[in-house]
């Protein structure tokens, strides 16, 4: 095992844009990570529902104590809002969606679709997150191809719930944004462990393509080749999160 690479300090391309445009002081500060998946999550959230924010770039792995008063887990994605700490990606997709119903709703008003989406929101969260990082971690060949298929598994479960065009049907909602930056990370297991999207499915194919495509989640992308190079860590098997000690362990993501 050689040194792990450093992450890249910050946004590029299209993120970098959104970055730019959200520097200003606001009541909502926005601490991230422009590689997390789980910072995406509430990225997106919060481009979809056009809430004024303020983008604060974090390196989640040097642990300082100005963040880790944000956040005493040292995770990115947190958030202030008017000086008080928020963290946990869906816990603040959701306090977004609470403080913010004015804006475009993420969640179903109905009691059971709103539990029927946490429910898929808990899958993606315990089941594909942990088998993508599994699929990432697994070195020699016997691992990947099960590691592969037990990813397909978790992805096809989703897949048979979900209405087109999105998951809920016509609207953009948080099971969405809860898997897209999974779904937008895929070249990378495609590239480097034979992933193919249409292998889960012909109707996950299409969802994945028209989830990619959404424009929050254009807006919340780095250029691939920085995404890649962030994942190297892992496929290298040397990396060091929280999340990735976890999976090696066997115990649920933090
Ligand atoms: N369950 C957390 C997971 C967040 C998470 O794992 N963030 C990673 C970056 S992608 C992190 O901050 N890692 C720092 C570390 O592992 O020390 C959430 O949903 O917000």
């Amino acid at each position: 095992m050689g040194t792990p690479d450093k992450v890249f300090p910050h946004a590029t391309g299209e993120a970098l844009k959104t970055v730019n445009k959200h520097s200003q002081p606001q009541d909502l500060v926005f601490y991230s990570g422009w590689f997390c998946p789980y910072v995406q999550r509430t990225w997106i959230a919060l481009e979809e529902k056009g809430i004024a924010y303020e983008y604060k770039e974090v390196d989640p792995y040097r642990k300082e104590k100005h963040f880790l008063d944000i956040n005493p887990k040292g995770l990115v994605p947190a958030v202030e809002y008017h000086g008080k700490p928020l963290y946990e990606s869906l816990i603040l997709c959701e306090f977004l969606e609470d403080a913010f119903p004015s804006t475009p709703r993420l969640l179903p008003a109905d009691p059971f679709a709103r539990a029927h989406s946490r429910l898929w929101m808990d899958h993606i969260s315990k089941a594909i997150a942990s088998a993508f990082i599994r699929l990432l971690q697994a070195q020699d060949p016997d691992k990947q191809t099960a590691a592969l298929q037990e990813y397909y598994k978790a992805l096809r479960i989703l897949a048979d719930q979900v209405k087109a065009p999105y998951f809920g049907g016509e609207d953009w909602g948080l099971v969405d944004t809860a898997v897209a930056p999974w779904i937008a990370r895929d070249f990378v297991v495609e590239k480097h462990r034979g992933f193919k999207r249409e292998n889960v499915g012909r109707n996950w194919e299409e969802y994945a393509k028209r989830v990619e495509s959404r424009e929050s989640v254009l807006r919340t992308m780095s250029d691939r080749e920085r995404v890649e190079q962030n994942i190297r860590r892992y496929l290298r098997d040397e990396a060091q999160s929280e999340a990735a000690k976890a999976v090696r362990a066997g115990r649920p993501v933090p």
